[in-house]
């Protein structure tokens, strides 16, 4: 049997995973792979792709909510837990599109990836099934204009990363909106893509009102965070070829793609990942020619 490559994108309300699943699944298909997006977000309304599979055909979430008198959230979790109960439905459509290169697109609720265990069981499963998962985790780059909200999205990826316990690409999404605030920034764009010393990040947090209150946990947070070191962010503007081409690129080094798949293309970019396609100096010098 032979394996099956795909993403898992996943990432806060609003992100961009959706807008994120469609144009990924454009660039790839424009370098010649065979891609399958899958929705898995039963609560999805605009989706501008034409899911290969659809969770909606098992479960609605507008009926979870009229049917056990539950409010969005509370659906969303049941509809990911029938999910994970009917996980057969899923894998059986799944292997169908042995061909393909799959896109699954999440819901935008966060405790489904820091504390629920549906969506780590079901990608466990499809792991026992021989498809090879990165999750990318989207994280709004508005997130960057204040401390605190940055030390927060630090600590989701890094909750994500430690749950699913799959290979993971961070990304800073929305990119082109960064242009516009940062004048406001507090430091240079490379401190929020790679997460460099977080000293600095406390004494921003120091000058907060709200968040000066917290001094002893902000030290806490940001101790785990360094311990575990794991979070760097790769940036994307949707309508920036040569981000998604970075993403791309770390995507399948993450998930083995770039050592399985099988389209002519491949070999380039193997030679990019020999080379480091995706290394701190690279990133950096594609998002100082795009500021
Ligand atoms: N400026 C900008 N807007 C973006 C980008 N990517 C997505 N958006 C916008 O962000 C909004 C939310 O995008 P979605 O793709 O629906 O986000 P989502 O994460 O799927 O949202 P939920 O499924 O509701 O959690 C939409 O208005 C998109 O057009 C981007 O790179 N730049
Ligand atoms: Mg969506």
């Amino acid at each position: 049997m032979s394996l099956i490559f795909g993403q898992l994108v996943i990432g806060p309300p609003g992100s961009g995973k959706t807008t994120y699943c469609h144009a990924m699944s454009k660039f790839l298909e424009k370098l010649g792979r065979k891609v399958a997006v899958i929705n898995i977000d039963p609560a999805n309304e605009n989706m501008e792709y034409k899911p290969a599979i659809d969770v909606s055909e098992l479960i609605k979430h507008e009926e979870a909510m009229l049917h056990y008198g539950l409010g969005p959230n509370g659906a969303l979790v049941y509809c990911m837990e029938f999910l994970e109960a009917n996980v057969q439905w899923l894998i059986t459509r799944v292997l169908n599109l042995k061909d393909y290169y799959l896109i699954f697109d999440c819901p935008g609720q966060v405790e489904l990836y820091t504390h629920h265990k549906s969506i780590s069981a079901i990608a466990e499963k499809l792991g026992q099934n021989l498809v090879r998962l990165c999750s990318v985790h989207l994280v709004d780059s508005h997130h960057c204009s204040n401390a605190g909200k940055y030390l927060s999205s630090l600590i989701l990826c890094t909750t994500t990363m430690l749950k699913l316990g799959l290979p993971h690409v961070n990304i800073m999404s929305k990119f082109d909106e960064m242009k516009r605030f940062s004048h406001c920034l507090a430091f240079n764009i490379d401190f929020y893509t790679e997460v460099l010393d977080l000293n600095y990040l406390l004494d921003k947090l120091d000058e907060d009102p709200f968040t000066s209150k917290y001094k002893k946990l902000n030290a806490a947070f940001v101790s785990l965070i360094e311990d575990y070191s794991l979070v760097c962010f790769i940036p994307l503007d949707i309508s920036n070829q040569a981000l998604l081409l970075q993403v791309k690129n770390a995507v399948d080094k993450a998930n083995g793609y770039v050592f399985g798949g099988n389209e002519p293309q491949d070999v380039q970019t193997l030679l990019a990942c020999a080379v480091g396609a995706v290394s701190e100096s690279e990133r950096m010098s594609t998002v100082d020619a795009y500021f």
